[in-house]
């Protein structure tokens, strides 16, 4: 399958590739350095109509389809993946509001985040519920009017800088996933805490918390969708995750490729380039060639969500192949690099880190396999 982009798409990405190259690449060392939330690049962003690319329109998002996102991901990976990781959760939370949220919820809540003014997070994982997503352990008991939500929520990206958050809670014990349903929660109404900042290895400058729901009273209006439908719901935003996932490894494999074909050329030992030996070719060949399948594998998965088709498969198999991809060549542009490329600072160190955390967060390596053999095995 061949994608000739539209002139939408091409008007869309180069908008974002632009962007990039002039106002994120400039900042995204010191971004991840210093750890620093780059709140003005998400402000940009808003501005640039890019926190809500697939989004309606009537809501103030950008009317855009997938493929435009993914193409916009990986422009912003290309030179800060952090910048990536916070634009991309925010996308994810505002999918299921979009997909299951009723007209009153989607005019109340939408306009806010399409903007960029308020930012989103999407409260899945617990302490024992990560790859077990379906085993939380947060409750929401109804009373009266509202739900009252208890529970501990970690690893939340944008969970320090966000107002509005789609949450997974219990709303029935011993039903397993059928008893999970999902609430938006403003914390402007309906205040959480915010718990433990992680320092991490990589995505520096996203900022990782826990979040604690102490007695949190939510309207009973902000239940999302059907009661007991919140882990499908969970499941079908994570299809689109994953994707966005797979586009942000693709701008790290293309970056890992910039950064290793201009060393390559550049120095010299032996008395010629570095390119000229057939050992570094090779490495930027292979380099080269999972690019090209990461991205097809993307925008396939990509294609396929526009046109409202099942895309579980196809977006599993995007983000395993290419999150595994960056990190293998991250590890080989360092490799190029030599022990320049080992020093704090340098781009294709940064590239590493942050290629790591894709093979972890959106569902580990290991349950993209359980997703793909379940389906090859059905
Ligand atoms: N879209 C919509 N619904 C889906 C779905 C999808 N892609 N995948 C599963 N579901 C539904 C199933 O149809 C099932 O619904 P019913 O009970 O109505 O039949 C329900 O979800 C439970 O599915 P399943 O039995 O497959 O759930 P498991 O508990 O076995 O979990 C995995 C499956 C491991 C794939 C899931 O827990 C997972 O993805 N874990 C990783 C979580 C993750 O990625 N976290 C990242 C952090 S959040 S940013």
């Amino acid at each position: 399958m061949g994608f000739e982009l539209t002139e939408e798409q091409m008007l869309i990405q180069k908008v974002a590739q632009d962007f990039a190259i002039a106002e994120v690449e400039p900042i995204a060392s010191e971004t991840d350095l210093k750890g620093i939330y780059p709140e003005a690049i998400v402000k940009r962003l808003g501005e640039l109509e890019l926190m809500s690319i697939p989004y309606p329109e009537e809501y103030g998002g950008g009317g855009a389809d997938y493929l435009s996102y993914a193409l916009v991901i990986e422009a912003l990976a290309r030179s800060c993946a952090s910048t990536a990781v916070i634009v991309l959760t925010h996308h994810i939370m505002q999918y299921p509001i979009v997909k299951y949220g009723t007209p009153d919820q989607k005019t109340k809540f939408l306009p806010r985040l399409t903007s960029g003014k308020e930012m989103g997070g999407f409260a899945l994982t617990e302490p024992s519920a990560g790859s077990d997503a379906g085993n939380m352990q947060t409750t929401a008991v109804l009373d009266g009017d509202h739900y009252v939500l208890n529970g501990n929520k970690c690893f939340i990206t944008n969970g320090a800088v966000a107002n509005l958050m789609v949450v997974f809670a219990k709303t029935e014990q011993g039903i397993g996933t059928k008893g999970v349903s999902a609430f938006i929660v403003d914390k402007s109404v309906s205040p959480w805490e915010v718990g433990k900042h992680e320092d991490k290895m990589g995505v520096r400058g996203s900022y990782t918390t826990d979040i604690i729901f102490k007695n949190c009273r939510v309207p009973k209006e902000n239940l999302l969708g059907k009661l007991g439908k919140g882990f499908s719901y969970a499941m079908d935003a994570l299809d689109g995750g994953r994707i966005a996932v797979g586009a942000q490894c693709v701008g790290i494999l293309q970056a890992c490729l910039d950064e290793s074909v201009a060393y390559a050329k550049e120095r010299k030992q032996f008395g010629k380039p570095l390119a000229a030996n057939q050992a570094i070719q090779w490495m930027i060949a292979d380099m080269q060639k999972d690019v090209i399948a990461a991205r097809l594998l993307v925008l396939n998965a990509a294609a396929l969500r526009d046109a409202g088709k099942p895309c579980s498969l196809e977006a599993a198999s995007a983000k395993l192949f290419a999150s595994e991809a960056a990190m293998k060549h991250s590890v080989k542009a360092i490799q190029i690099h030599g022990g320049y490329g080992y020093m704090r600072g340098m781009k294709v160190e940064r590239l590493m880190r942050d290629a790591k955390i894709t093979e972890l967060y959106e569902g580990s390596s290991e349950v993209q396999r359980m997703v793909l053999s379940r389906l090859a095995l059905q």
